[in-house]
């Protein structure tokens, strides 16, 4: 018995010793194999909400962002016929499914596609499969995104900025010393070098300047500066903040003079399309400059898509849509554009997150959106006109954009858009044509947009969609050294809605 006992006790220890030892050993494989295994550096683990708007986090795995090359990557230019109109907007269709192209713009005869390089031959192959023409417009997209921006060195922003810091100073002792003391104004930065307001102890500068494309920093640097400098005529308010808390920056221009109309300017609600921030800043500067002479109230927002607009620099210049991440997707973004609360989710929209065109998981779902609904609900201006600018195409685009529909005054929209055009042609001899019509029936049917909304809910007047250049040639990839000739044809747009708007 006692033997018996012992001998089951020994049998126990060793069981037990080697139960623990296959034990230890499954744990430090596991722990080896859970060392070996490394996250490829292209994933990132996250912990984020089940659901939108749900307080219960779960962990996910994401695709990384790194940065995108075009390297090789073409434009092309796909050219229907009349009666090749159902196969043109297959090629769009395609784009989606076979992964040949991405599309960049289009209609129902014309569309601009992306093919990457190792795409080319089956591309070419599907076009002349369909019997369907097209040209490169955009031979290497990389090498026109690398020569479309001469950046400014970190020094050179640095001295741009304590130059015109220095002349604002300079400008502030000059208003309290003799004339022959005061230096000219550097011809090259207009307002940024007029009277450091609030004297030569208080100056600030900016580096702002429309020889190249700035950073959000620079833009809303400026805003502040304007605000700051010249407090009589401009202020800023934050509109709200974007998906990863970047202000909505809204400058308010004003005379003070009584019973003027007001106009909403917005640039930048996609954010590849870099002329149009660009040319609205410039806009900004002129105003301010003849603040004195001017006969409206202005309100504008340069850079509707901050986030988007951010990623276009850091990440991905042809990026479109804010960055809001969806729930149960690895995509990212909504398009801004079709995301305003006036027929929603209609024609030329998507439920699919992964698309361009996607609206959103409802009306104004985006705090970018919804900051300008917001906006306008808290606003008692006089607001007469919303004036939208984007790119390219050359086209002055008025409601509607969800159908091939017209609102009951589109005579005065369409004859007031005709002046626009007039005006633009003339602004800087270029002789830029740009074509005026109807949203839908111009360009595409698109629901959602900034500028129906503003129309059918907010009732303004004049509301356009402008669509800036080029034609084609550069597309989004509009080299720098057309800012200002683009800028001056946005101006005269919003000189002569602005006088439309005086008779109203
Ligand atoms: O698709 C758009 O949002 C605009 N074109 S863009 O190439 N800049 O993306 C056109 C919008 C016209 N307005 C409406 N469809 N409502
Ligand atoms: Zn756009």
């Amino acid at each position: 018995m006692e033997k018996s006992s012992r001998s089951h006790g020994a049998r126990f220890t060793a069981f037990a010793f080697l139960f623990l030892a296959v034990l230890f050993a499954e744990a430090s494989m596991i722990d080896r194999q859970r060392r070996e295994f490394v996250i490829p550096d292209w994933i990132e683990i996250v912990d984020e909400p089940v659901a939108e708007n749900s307080k219960t986090i779960q962990r996910a795995v994401r695709v990384r962002d790194t940065k995108v090359t075009y390297d090789g990557a073409q434009i092309w230019r796909v050219q229907g016929s009349e009666n090749q109109k159902d196969l043109v907007s297959n090629v769009s269709m395609d784009f989606q499914e076979t992964g040949l192209f991405s599309l960049w713009v289009g209609n129902d005869t014309m569309v601009d596609v992306i093919v990457r390089s190792e795409e080319i031959p089956r591309a070419s192959r599907y076009l002349h499969q369909k019997d369907l023409q097209y040209k490169v417009v955009i031979e290497d997209l990389q090498r026109a995104i690398d020569e479309e921006n001469p950046t400014l060195s970190e020094q050179e922003m640095e001295e741009l900025e304590g130059r015109k810091a220095r002349y604002a100073w300079w400008h502030g002792v000059a208003a309290r010393v003799p004339v022959r003391y005061s230096r000219p104004r550097p011809v090259r930065y207009p307002v940024a070098s007029v009277l450091g307001g609030g004297g030569p102890w208080r100056f600030r500068g900016h580096r702002m300047e429309w020889s190249s494309y700035h950073r959000l920093d620079d833009i809303h640097g400026y805003l502040d500066y304007l605000a700051e400098t010249f407090p009589n005529v401009c202020s800023v308010v934050s509109i709200g903040n974007s998906v990863e808390g970047r202000a909505l920056k809204v400058l308010r221009i004003s005379n003070g003079k009584p019973n003027a109309p007001a106009l909403w300017i917005d640039g930048g609600i996609h954010a590849r399309e870099w002329i149009s921030p660009a040319a609205v800043t410039w806009i900004i500067n002129e105003l301010v400059e003849n603040s004195e002479s001017l006969e409206a109230d202005y309100y504008i927002l340069p850079v509707a898509n901050p986030d988007g607009y951010e990623y276009t620099f850091t990440r991905d210049r042809l990026w479109r849509k804010n960055r809001k991440r969806s729930v149960g997707s690895l995509c990212t973004g909504v398009d801004l554009n079709r995301n305003f609360g006036y027929r929603w989710g209609g024609m030329g929209t998507s439920k699919d997150p992964c698309r361009e065109i996607y609206a959103g998981s409802g009306p104004f779902s985006e705090p970018e959106t919804k900051a300008i609904r917001n906006f306008f609900e808290a606003s008692a201006a006089n607001f007469k006109a919303y004036l939208t600018f984007h790119s390219y195409g050359q086209y002055i685009l008025y409601p509607w954009g969800y159908d091939k529909r017209v609102p009951p005054d589109y005579a005065d929209l369409d004859r007031v858009g005709r002046q626009v055009a007039t005006a633009m042609r003339k602004a800087n001899g270029a002789n830029s044509a740009y074509t005026v019509g109807n949203s839908a029936t111009t360009l595409y049917a698109a629901s959602g947009g900034s500028d129906d909304w503003a129309k059918a809910i907010l009732k303004m007047k004049y509301t356009y969609t402008i669509e800036l250049r080029d034609t084609g040639k550069h597309g989004f990839v509009l080299p720098a050294r057309y800012i200002i000739p683009t800028a001056k044809e946005a101006l005269a747009a919003v000189m002569v809605v602005t006088e439309a708007c005086k008779s109203l």
